[in-house]
């Protein structure tokens, strides 16, 4: 039925099109990237069961290289059921749900541009497919020839017969003169001649389809369209006797359909084949289109004499009338095909020994344009992009002359550049030099070798290939197919033969190395491609970024990397690595891939696949087997470097892949051992191992399992690239791939060998962690996740048979289909994904960190210090939180102590008990706390952004920060708490007195009262006044005062000193027992001179001779200002003294020098400041004990208040109200303990206040601290601010973050505002309070002031000190609480403002915040200066996180003479810079090394804390730089040496290059 329908529709193509869903793309030509789309079809292996399907399905077979290709079909499920029976004798397979395979060819190729065609035949022939040679239009009726889609056919044959083996050639089809013979048919047939062709074609045992024929799947159902085709196949011969059918190369073409309706293309076969084979069976046909055709070609009739029709004399008549050569008539006279075949061949062969008609398909051109036939290269771009490519190309007689000439930027000069850049890193030559001067010259040669570049005119060859690459689209692609094209034909003559010659030695002889290192040499200089073309527009590129911008030669570059873009994005592959100067060329690639970001709107994300393996090995062929690329394949060494390309991800995917684009990474092969020998190249294999593994996110490493000597190489490199991304924490997905495995059971077969493999790997594993002095790594799966049985994939071989003519094995295919799909899965697994900036960043890192020799990936690397710093962020933002809780907690606990038996709520609960439970209520408090911490850091780390897995080996830093942060406020908790304790069990007594003295004159005013009013007379105020003076005269004698117990400071201050000394030796208790501690402190506290210096003489470097001395001298001066600053406080207090004072001073002296553990101090010294401290604590507490007793003696403290009893008297006695007397004295009461409150909230929202002000930047972490301070004294430029900064560095941090807490504190009075806030809060809370108590006591309408007082202050208890306040107040009558409580709340209120005004007026932020309890400075100061460690070479401060950390770290280490080091010889300041010198050979010598001579290379010897990592880039260091060379004089000056020999380019820094180069330290943007 279906076959009527298009009878009548008129167009069977159109019909045939939109039945396989085709349609749209006949105007809109499928293009060859859409169809090298991932997407969801990639990977799935759904029956097909629409015919819309079949073409892609077809596609991705065969792009897969799938021999099995051309058998795709719908899956009905009709035929799947009745396949047999005599129901289904007469139904024909229904011809609505299949196609015949050629018209599915024939459709796609009409449906396809000119690159897709050309890929498509490509992979054709390599499956043995034959493929279209001309190519009909059924609705136009015009046949295409397809030079252009075979233009890429490059095949590889031995045409000598004989058997020296060597003899291979490789030529490129098209341009091959090979001859052809053409089989058609006249009128029906019967026997297929399309399988006689097949079996003409297959060596003996290896039948292949080549052509479709009837017996092949759906090969029977009835074509629509392909009639017309015509198809080329080629037989090549392998150069054995025994197997070749032919011994020279020929071509066979098959016109399908008959000849009488195709006579053009029948025409153009005669013109252009040696021989022509008719198949012909009916006789009685008209055969006028025989007609005149034996003018070029032999005509040869092939029939069958066993057809009943048969006659021999029709055919002599036929003969004659067509003028055939009677011996040309071939007949199959038997059943069995053999023999016929044989004959056929036999003829074939004669054909090809004799023939003169032979055309190159090329020439054939020609011939097509006689007969009307279109030919593809025909188009306008096609033949302009042509004459581009030839001018260039034209020229090229002697490869490594054109390279000297026409490329100049990339030989040479570019190694050199290359190896400069190395050498900046690895310091090998530098010899006796001085380092930073050895640095310096490398620096100017590289200057002069861009100057060399920049003389270079761009030569004409670069001119017109930027010229042919600026074309616009399909243009640009022919000119660069082009490109290949010719450039490939060059050095296929060149290169071909050498390549043969280096296989074959390095397989058979490699222990010729000079021979085989000559070829490899002549190798790389004879190969001329694309990517030489592309590495001169990266150099004429970087060599222009040396410019200054505003040049016009460096924007003349400008637009290049938009090219090489473009050209990526294309699917063209592009140079990552280059191989021959085992460089990347940062620059540009940078700039390539930035276009690219841009070209894609962005939208780069991508996941990188890629190989690597031992040359030779396949995997290339595997890349372009798995993804339908076109990596650069070959016999002997030939990719070089490392290649990526770009496969795009389909947008149904995108989510579900979490990338744009598949990014493929092909590498150069990795040589055997014998072979690196030669030429170092263990190294370059290394770096380049190291660089795709690091940059991948699934790795393949490919194998020849014959091989396993070899197999051991490559493991042991690529196991080096993997410890390496462990340090980095990085863990791709690896794949070991083990490749021509001839049984495809080898995966149960090889259990034995897996094992064995993993044992090597746990080998090699242990042997490479020595070398990268990693030994707590010991077995391979410390390295990476492998599980012997998954990790492993069996491939096997390429071919099915022998080459030339071998298809590939489906197998083979299959296998790496199978692999592919777990890849995608792979893909789906992975978590995070970034985009190409990303993968930029990366990519320039790990380069950077490949170039030292050992590997460094460290905090100069830009994205590990940029994670780091966010890390220190987060944890700096937890701590603070942390802390901020603790304190409010505190600060109420503290209060709350103050308070107790305020209210007498409970009396009969100790103090201790209190403080117990307290001290509970922290610890669960602390534990909360520091399980929050824990938990966000577990979070932040889950959260696989930021690049967690970077900094994951610091987390156990700050996971222990967390403990010890809990563990020190835990203690500071206590001691203030028990502090707050003792303070208040000493006041016990005091306390008591005063409140029986209170009660018992109470109970006398009140019984006078109770007298006087009894006596009825109105007494006069004098009166009244006798009384009262008389009764408290009576009472005064009656009590007995108790004098305060008074104490000697001194002597108790001495106790507590012995016991904290202790354990020191008999020298210090002769001190304690000797020192009158009176006396001591009196004067300034000087560190003896003696034991210092004389150690460090004599050597290689040295330090001021004062330096020991100085350091420790600048340690006790602070610990003393610390504690002065301590003692002030105290006294300011005006409390009683206490033991704990002294204990607390002890422990603040211990912890410090406990910090400073690197500055060593005797016990003498120690116990001497220790007594120095005392002393003068001793004699300011006494004072202020004397005070106190003075101040808070009994009797005077009653007598005090006399009045105020007096007062209360008279009111009584008149029985005035008292309320708003008591509401003022209350109010007045309030006052100071709502200051005090405000003053202990403020700290705490200063540093808040500061933290996310502006400028907040600067404290986010200790680097961007360090940053800020450095950039400040740049801008300053003053050498005394540096030498404070250096000398006396805790101090000048000190003064310097104060100096900038108050600078913004001052701006806009936000330190007032932050009072007033406080205030409002609590005076609202108290207000509240009153509402609230009056609201519960409303109805019972206590008329009791004193309980309405007890209430508020029982509800501020955690709030406010009262207790005092409360004693003070006498209340000895009652009155109404509601008008009470009124006049409160509105004097509350006006304290308010009275206070609020007092803070608007008092200035000076300086001192407000000296005052403060909780100073913000200190508290910042603490955490901004960290562990206060310096490098033990140029004094440089550590800026790890947290509190405790294994490693100190510094972004920017000094020239050690601005730390005044100085060469002992010549007393010249040293100019050496730590960075440099521990990447080079120099060694050091100091008390540490006990004056022998230690590599700096090894300095983790002797500071095995300090982490000192090489600096990559000359301009790192530029500050520090820039400092000494400004300071040299100076500095030489004050410290008594010689200026130091400073480096030319060192003079010439400007302030701005040193800001620059600190911003890039800083990794600041
Ligand atoms: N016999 C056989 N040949 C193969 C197999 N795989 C690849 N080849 C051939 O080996 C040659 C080298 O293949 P490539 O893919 O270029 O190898 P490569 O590993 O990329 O080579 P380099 O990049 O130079 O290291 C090509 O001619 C392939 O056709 C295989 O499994 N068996
Ligand atoms: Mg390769
Ligand atoms: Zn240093
Ligand atoms: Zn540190």
């Amino acid at each position: 039925m279906a076959l009527f329908s298009f009878l009548f529709t008129g167009s069977c193509l159109r019909e045939l099109l939109s039945k396989t869903g085709l349609e749209d793309h006949y105007e809109n030509k499928l293009t060859l990237s859409t169809v090298l789309e991932i997407n969801a079809d990639t990977t799935s292996d759904e029956p097909l069961t629409t015919m819309q399907s079949l073409p892609g399905a077809f596609l991705k077979k065969l792009m897969m290289a799938n021999v099995n290709a051309r058998s795709v079909k719908c899956l009905t499920t009709d035929q799947e059921v009745s396949y047999c029976g005599v129901d289904n004798m007469d139904t024909d397979t229904d011809s609505k749900n299949v196609i015949n395979p050629l018209d599915l060819i024939t459709a796609l190729f009409l449906c396809s541009d000119s690159f897709l065609q050309q890929e498509m035949v490509q992979k054709m022939s390599t499956c043995q497919f034959a493929v279209p040679l001309l190519l009909p239009n059924c609705d136009t009726k015009q046949s295409t020839l397809m030079l252009w889609a075979l233009r890429d056919i490059v095949r590889k044959f031995n045409p000598s017969s004989q058997t020296s083996t060597q003899a291979f050639v490789e030529e490129r089809i098209v341009l091959s003169d090979i001859p052809m013979v053409s089989f058609v048919r006249l009128g029906e047939i019967r026997v297929s001649k399309s399988q006689i062709l097949n079996k003409l074609l297959s060596n003996p045992p290896q039948y292949h389809d080549t052509f479709v024929h009837d017996d092949m799947e759906c090969g029977d159902v009835p074509r629509q369209i392909s009639d017309g085709l015509v198809e080329i196949s080629w037989y090549f011969p392998c150069g054995n006797r025994n197997i070749d059918m032919f011994t020279k190369p020929v071509a066979v073409a098959n016109l399908r359909g008959d000849i009488r309706s195709f006579e053009t293309q029948f025409s153009f076969l005669c013109q252009t084949s040696a021989a022509v084979y008719i198949f012909i069976d009916d006789f009685e046909a008209d055969l006028k289109v025989l007609e005149g055709k034996i003018t070029k070609t032999e005509l040869f009739l092939v029939v069958n004499s066993q057809k009943k029709t048969f006659r021999v004399d029709t055919l002599n008549k036929i003969i004659t009338n067509y003028s055939i050569n009677p011996t040309n008539v071939i007949a199959k006279k038997k059943k069995n095909d053999v023999e016929f075949v044989k004959t056929l061949q036999s003829s074939v062969g004669d054909i090809i020994e004799q023939s003169k008609n032979r055309l190159t398909i090329e020439n054939m051109a020609d011939v097509a344009h006689q007969f009307e036939i279109l030919v593809d290269e025909d188009r306008g771009e096609c033949q302009s992009a042509r004459k581009m490519a030839d001018e260039i190309t034209r020229n090229i007689t002697d490869t490594i002359q054109f390279k000297d000439k026409q490329l100049p930027l990339q030989g040479q000069i570019w190694k050199e550049l290359s190896q400069l850049e190395k050498e900046r890193c690895r310091l090998r030559k530098g010899g006796e030099q001085n380092i930073e001067h050895y640095k310096s010259s490398l620096k100017r040669k590289e200057e002069e070798l861009r100057k060399k570049q920049h003389k270079c005119d761009m030569s004409g060859a670069m001119t017109s290939f930027i010229l042919g690459m600026s074309r616009s689209g399909p243009e640009r692609s022919y000119f660069l197919k082009w490109m290949r094209i010719n450039l490939d034909n060059l050095s296929r003559q060149n290169l071909s033969a050498l390549r043969d010659q280096y296989k074959i030695f390095c397989q058979h002889s490699p222990e010729k190395k000079d021979d085989i290192k000559h070829l490899d040499k002549q190798l790389s200089d004879c190969s001329l491609g694309l990517e030489h073309f592309l590495r001169e527009l990266g150099q004429l590129y970087e060599a222009s970024c040396s410019l200054p911008k505003s040049r016009l030669q460096r924007k003349q570059m400008e637009h290049l990397p938009g090219l090489c873009a473009q050209m990526l994005l294309d699917g063209f592959p592009v140079e990552l690595v280059d191989g021959d100067a085992s460089n990347i060329p940062l620059k540009w690639i940078s700039a390539v891939l930035t276009q690219l970001h841009t070209l894609v709107q962005s939208n780069s994300k991508i996941r990188v696949v890629t190989v690597l393996g031992v040359q030779s090995t396949g995997k290339s062929t595997l890349l372009n087997t798995m993804f339908g690329v076109q990596f650069a394949v070959s016999s002997g060494r030939c990719t070089r470097g490392a290649f990526m390309l770009l496969v795009k991800v389909h947008k149904e995917l995108k989510e579900e892949l979490k990338c744009d684009f598949i990014m493929i990474i092909d590498t150069e092969g990795l040589k055997s051992p014998e072979l690196s020998q030669l030429d170092d190249s263990y190294e370059h294999d290394n770096e380049l191992a190291t660089l795709v593994i690091g940059l991948s996110d699934v790795t393949i490493i490919n194998m020849a399992m014959e091989n396993s000597t070899e197999m051991k190489d490559i493991l042991q490199i690529v196991v080096h690239a993997f410890i390496r991304m462990k340090e980095v924490g990085k863990k791709p997905i690896c794949h070991f791939v083990h490749q021509n495995v001839s049984d495809m059971s080898a995966h149960d077969n090889n259990m034995r060998d897996r094992k064995k493999l993993l044992e090597q790997l746990d080998e090699m594993t242990q042997a490479a962690a020595r070398m990268e002095k990693k030994e707590n790594i010991t077995k391979f799966t410390d390295v990476m996740k492998y599980d012997p049985d998954t990790s492993s994939r069996y491939i096997p071989g390429l071919w099915h048979g022998t080459p030339p003519m071998a298809p590939v094995n489906p197998g083979y295919s299959e296998a790496v289909y199978s692999f592919k799909k777990t890849l995608m899965k792979d893909f789906r697994k992975c978590q995070i994904n970034y985009d190409l900036t990303h993968f930029l960043k990366w990519t320039q890192s790990l380069w950077e960190a490949v170039k030292f020799e050992k590997f460094i990936f460290s905090f100069r690397n830009s994205l590990v210090a940029d994670a780091y710093s966010r890390l220190c962020t987060e944890y700096n933002g937890l701590e603070w939180a942390f802390q901020k809780n603790m304190y409010s907690w505190m600060v109420c606990a503290e209060t709350k102590i103050s308070n107790i038996g305020m209210t007498d709520q409970h009396p009969q609960r100790s103090i201790r008990c209190v403080l117990n439970e307290l001290m509970m209520e922290a610890s669960e408090k602390l534990s909360e706390g520091e399980k929050e911490i824990q938990d966000n850091l577990v979070k932040y780390f889950e959260k696989q952004d930021g690049h967690v897995n970077l900094v994951e080996k610091y987390k156990e830093d700050f996971v222990s920060s967390a403990k010890t942060l809990r563990r020190e406020t835990e203690n500071t908790v206590r001691n203030k708490l028990q502090g707050a304790v003792e303070i208040k069990e000493g006041m016990k007594e005091l306390n008591n007195i005063q409140s029986s003295q209170a009660s018992t004159m109470e109970k006398k005013v009140l019984d006078l009262l109770h007298k006087c009013r009894q006596n009825q007379s109105v007494l006069s105020d004098k009166a009244l006044s006798e009384e009262f003076e008389n009764m408290w005269k009576k009472t005064l004698s009656e009590i007995h005062f108790k004098e305060l117990p008074r104490r000697d400071v001194a002597q108790d201050a001495i106790l507590t000193l012995s016991r904290n000394l202790s354990t020191r030796g008999g020298q210090v208790n002769k001190m304690l027992v000797g020192n009158n501690l009176v006396e001591c402190g009196k004067k300034e506290f000087v560190v003896e001179t003696g034991g210092f210096g004389e150690k460090c003489g004599g050597l290689f470097k040295h330090w001021d001779i004062n330096h020991y001395r100085n350091k420790l001298q600048e340690l006790c001066d602070n610990i003393i200002t610390q504690c002065q600053l301590f003692i002030t406080q105290k006294v300011e207090n005006k409390t009683d003294y206490h033991d704990t004072y002294i204990k607390e001073l002890l422990n603040k002296i211990d912890e410090t020098l406990e910090q400073h553990k690197n500055v060593k101090i005797s016990e003498e010294c120690e116990s001497s400041l220790k007594l120095h401290i005392c002393g003068r604590a001793a004699r300011e507490f006494q004072k202020m004990h004397n005070d106190f007793i003075e101040v808070n003696d009994p009797r005077k403290s009653l007598e005090q208040s006399k009045n105020k009893y007096l007062t209360e008297f008279r009111d009584m006695f008149d029985n005035q109200d008292q309320c708003l007397k008591k509401a003022e004295e209350f109010t007045k009461l309030l006052q100071p303990a709502v200051r005090d409150y405000v003053t202990k909230m403020i700290g705490p929202d200063v540093v808040d206040e500061v933290k996310t002000g502006k400028g907040s930047k600067d404290y986010s972490t200790r680097g961007a601290f360090q940053f800020s301070i450095l950039k400040q004294l740049l801008t300053d430029g003053q050498y005394e601010k540096y030498e404070k900064y250096i000398y006396n560095y805790k101090s000048f941090v000190k003064d310097w973050l104060f100096d900038q807490i108050v600078q913004q504190l001052s701006k806009d009075c936000s330190l007032e505002k932050l009072e007033n806030k406080h205030i409002s809060e609590i005076v609202k809370t108290i207000t509240d309070t009153i509402s609230n108590i009056r609201k519960e006591t409303g109805t019972t309408n206590v008329n009791d002031v004193k309980t309405f007082i007890q209430n508020i202050c029982r509800a501020l208890e955690e709030k406010l000190v009262l207790k005092d306040a409360l004693d003070s107040i006498l209340i000895l009558n009652t009155s109404d609480t509601k008008q009470f409580a009124v006049y409160l709340t509105e004097l509350v209120e006006e304290m308010k403002q009275s206070l609020a005004a007092k803070y608007n007026k008092i200035g000076d932020v300086k001192e407000r915040l000296r005052s403060l309890p909780f100073k913000p400075q200190d508290e910042m100061f603490t955490r901004l200066f960290g562990c206060g460690e310096q490098c033990p070479f140029c004094g440089v401060p550590c800026e790890a996180g947290g509190i405790t950390h294994a490693t100190h770290h510094a972004s920017i280490h000094r020239s050690e003479g601005v730390h005044s080091y100085r060469w002992t010889s010549s007393s010249k300041l040293v100019i050496e810079i730590c960075s440099s010198l521990v990447v080079s050979d120099a060694s050091f010598s100091n008390a540490e090394t006990g004056g022998t001579f230690h590599p700096y290379k090894d300095y983790q010897k002797y500071y095995r804390h300090w982490m000192i990592t090489g600096d990559s880039s000359i301009e790192a260091s530029d500050y520090w730089k820039y400092v000494m060379a400004t300071f040299n004089k100076r500095i030489a000056d004050a410290k008594h040496a010689l200026p130091a020999d400073i480096p030319g380019d060192w003079k010439a820094l400007t302030p701005d290059d040193a800001l620059k180069s600190l911003m890039k330290s800083f990794n600041m943007k």
